[in-house]
C-alpha cells in the first residue's frame, strides 16, 4: 500500500526576495538608475542589442550590462567593448533570480550608471515570474522565431512594457509579419510599447533608445514605467 504524506508549507519562500527587489528598485531609483530587465528567447538578439544600444546611448546616458547565461562568460566579453559588463552564470538554473543580480550589481562597482540592463537567461518562459528589482521589463521578439510567439508565451509579454522586435533585416526572407506580432501582444498588454530593430545593420535604435530615456525620466519623477508620454 502507498503513503501519501501531505506537507503544508505556510510560509511563502518568495517572499523575502520580492521583498529585496522592492527595496533595490527603490534605491536605484534613489539615486537615479533606471534598472531594465531584457528577457527573450535564446538568440533572440539580446546582447547584440545592448551592444548597439550602449554605443547608441554613448552621449547621453552611462549605461552598464549584468549579463546572465547559464555557462560561460562569453556575452560579457562580448559586451566589454561598448560598456561595463558583468557575467553572471547560474550553472543550470533557466532564469535569473534577485540575490544573484544584487551581487553582480555590488561586484560590479561602475559608477553613476544611469540605465543598468540586466541581460536575462535565453528562455521565453521562467524569467517572468522573477522580479529582479527592475523598474521596467522589455520582450524581445526576432523576425526568426515567428509572429505566433506573443499569444503562446504570453505572461513574458503581459509582464512587459515594451517588445522589440529584433532582425527586422531579415523581414525579406522569413514569414513574420510585425503587425500581426504587436496586434497579438497588444491583445495581451494593450500598452505594450513596441520597436522594430536590426544590429545587422543597426537600425530603430532612435526610437528605443528615446524610449529608455523617457523611463529614466520617469523614475526621477518617482513614476512607475510605462509609455513614453
Ligand atoms: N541578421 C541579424 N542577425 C542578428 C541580429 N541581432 C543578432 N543577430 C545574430 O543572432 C545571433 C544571436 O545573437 P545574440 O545577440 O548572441 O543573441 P542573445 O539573445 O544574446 O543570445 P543568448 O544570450 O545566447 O540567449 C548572433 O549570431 C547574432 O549575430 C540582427 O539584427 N540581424
Ligand atoms: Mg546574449
Amino acid at each position: 500500500m502507498t503513503t501519501v504524506r501531505v506537507i503544508t508549507v505556510e510560509r511563502d519562500v518568495q517572499a523575502q526576495a520580492r521583498e529585496s527587489a522592492a527595496e533595490f528598485r527603490r534605491k536605484m531609483a534613489e539615486q537615479g538608475t533606471l534598472v531594465v530587465n531584457v528577457l527573450s528567447s535564446p538568440g533572440a538578439g539580446k546582447t547584440s542589442l545592448l551592444a548597439a544600444t550602449a554605443d547608441h546611448l554613448h552621449a547621453r546616458a552611462r549605461v552598464a550590462v549584468l549579463v546572465g547565461d547559464i555557462a560561460t562568460d562569453r556575452d560579457a566579453q562580448r559586451l566589454a567593448a561598448h560598456a561595463p559588463a558583468l557575467q553572471l552564470t547560474t550553472g543550470g538554473a533557466c532564469h535569473l533570480e534577485f540575490p544573484l543580480v544584487e551581487q553582480g550589481w555590488d561586484a560590479l562597482k561602475a559608477p553613476e550608471i544611469e540605465i543598468l540592463f540586466i541581460e536575462n537567461i535565453g528562455n521565453l518562459v521562467c524569467p517572468a515570474s522573477f522580479d529582479l528589482g527592475e523598474h521596467c521589463r522589455i520582450v524581445l521578439l526576432s523576425t526568426t522565431e515567428g509572429d505566433d510567439k506573443p499569444a503562446k508565451y504570453p505572461k513574458a509579454f503581459r509582464t512587459s512594457h515594451a517588445m522589440v522586435v529584433s532582425k527586422c533585416d531579415l523581414l525579406p526572407y522569413v514569414p513574420f509579419e510585425p503587425t500581426r506580432a504587436a496586434a497579438d501582444a497588444r491583445r495581451i498588454r494593450p500598452d505594450l510599447e513596441v520597436f522594430e530593430t536590426s544590429t545587422r545593420p543597426v537600425a530603430g535604435l532612435e526610437p528605443w533608445c528615446d524610449f529608455l530615456m523617457a523611463q529614466r525620466e520617469r523614475i526621477l519623477r518617482g513614476e512607475p514605467c510605462g509609455q513614453r508620454r
